[in-house]
Formats: structure tokens, sequence, C-alpha cells
């Protein structure tokens, strides 16, 4: 049985690839919502509708967890994700697992830069102090990064003065610590730890997520661990080019992509 992964675009893949290189006889199906993106922008009914659609899908496609790799659909719709999945599989969230392990080992000022939907939730900021209510926690909306990485403008005059105009940004004057809120920014690691240097630490969500996908998945007996020629297929709701270019770079030449309208 495979796991099932969506995101509105190509953010998700930093989660997809982080949970290759941990579960490497896993198959994964993921789903790239390229119709519907940038969610960041759209109203809470909206990116419910997209997360439960793609979610049922996902579970007709008989897959044996799915997960969120997706901070606004996180945000705006994992009640609702629940609720469609009614406990018939395990669902992993790209913010809960991140806030908890933040929480415990992190005791100074945390930054989190997201879209305006999951900063607009205030979720980062729950889940942190629902552990250690002692950490300061400032959020700021970065819509510009999304629309930049979907644009493949890495390492792009644009991009750097975006970044710099962010997080100069009075919000994030006093951080010691960075996390990334939106599944997309990790594409931009290098330029963001660029403009920090050694003064902040960026956290490694991904990471994070795939391990505790990993946890879960052995608690309930789901690992695959005989499967040396896994199967990754991806579903686009939207074929675009940036996808295909980046979904290679970080998969191979063999992935094989399918326009799926929900
Ligand atoms: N990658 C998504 C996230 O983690 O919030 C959002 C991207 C978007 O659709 N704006």
């Amino acid at each position: 049985q495979p796991i099932g992964i969506f995101d509105s675009g190509v953010g998700g893949l930093t989660v997809a690839k982080e949970i290759k290189r941990l579960l490497p006889n896993e198959d994964l199906i993921y789903f790239g919502d390229t119709k519907h993106l940038p969610y960041g922008e759209k109203s809470k009914e909206a990116i419910i509708e997209y997360s439960t659609k793609i979610t049922n899908f996902l579970l007709k496609q008989n897959c044996k967890a799915i997960v969120i790799a997706c901070n606004t659909a996180t945000a705006n719709a994992l009640n609702e994700v629940m609720q469609s999945v009614a406990g018939k599989v395990p669902v992993i969230d790209v913010i809960n697992p991140v806030a908890e392990k933040v929480s415990y080992e992190i005791h100074n000022n945390v930054g989190v830069i997201a879209t305006k939907a999951t900063v607009n939730s205030g979720l980062y900021k729950k889940s942190i102090r629902k552990h250690n209510k002692w950490i300061k926690v400032d959020e700021l909306a970065t819509p510009l990064l999304v629309p930049a990485i979907e644009e493949g403008f890495k390492n792009h005059p644009i991009t750097h003065a975006i970044i710099y105009n962010y997080l100069s940004n009075s919000k994030l004057k006093n951080i010691e610590t960075l996390i990334l809120g939106c599944t997309h920014y990790p594409l931009l690691i290098d330029e963001i730890k660029q403009y920090y240097g050694n003064r902040v630490r960026v956290i490694d969500s991904p990471n994070i997520v795939a391990n505790h996908l990993k946890i879960i998945l052995d608690k309930y007996n789901l690992l695959n661990d005989n499967n040396p020629n896994p199967n990754y297929h991806f579903y686009l709701s939207d074929l675009t080019k940036n996808f295909e270019k980046i979904s290679k770079k970080f998969f191979g030449k063999t992935i094989d992509l399918e326009l799926k309208v929900l």
C-alpha cells in the first residue's frame, strides 16, 4: 500500500523527498493541486474543499497513511481531513510534529514565515505554546515566496530581494530560530541561511515530518521493509512545466506524471 502525500504544488516535494530518503522501500502517491495554487491566498472554505477532495482520492488509491505536506492545508483543513479519514488510516500534518519538537528543544525566540492563510490561523503559535508557554513566537506572512519558487526563480535577484525585504522585517529582529512554515520554502533554504549566516538556526521541517511518519507507521505495523523497487506516482490537477522540472530533479527520470482533475 502506498503513502499518500499532497500539497498545492511543488512544495510538498521537499517533504516527499525526505520521506523517500528515510523510507526507501515505500510506494508513494503525490497529489499536487497545481490548478488551485497558491492555497495561501484562498478562503478557508476553498482550502477545506480542495483538501478533503484530495484526501478522498488518496483513500480510494488505497493509501495506508495521508501526509498533508502543506502548512496552509494543515492550518485550515486539518480537522476536516481527519473527519474524511475517519480513523481509517493515520494522518500526518506538517505543523504539529515541528511545533512539538521545537517546543522541547528550543528555548529562545522563534520566528515563523508562512503564507497568509497559515499566519492568520495562528496554529504555529498555539501549537508551540501548548507544549511550552515560555517561548516567544513571531509569525510573518511572506506571500511572494511561493510564486517566486513556482516560477523557478531560485538564485535569482528577484528572490534575493524578496527574501531580504521579508527577513529584515522588525517582527523577526530578535529571533534565534526560524521555522519555514511553508513546504515550498526549503527550496530556498540556501538563500535564507545566507541571509542569516550563523545567527539564526533554521529548522529542518521535512526531516522532522518524515521521522514522525516513520514512527507512526512503525507503531501501527505499517512499515514496508521489502520493496526494493518502489513506485512513485504523481497526480497533478494541472500539468505545469515547473512541476515537471522540479519533480524530475528530486526523484530522477523515472517519475510518472498524470493529470487528474478532481
Ligand atoms: N506549500 C504550501 C504550504 O506549506 O503552505 C502552500 C503553498 C501555497 O499554495 N501558497
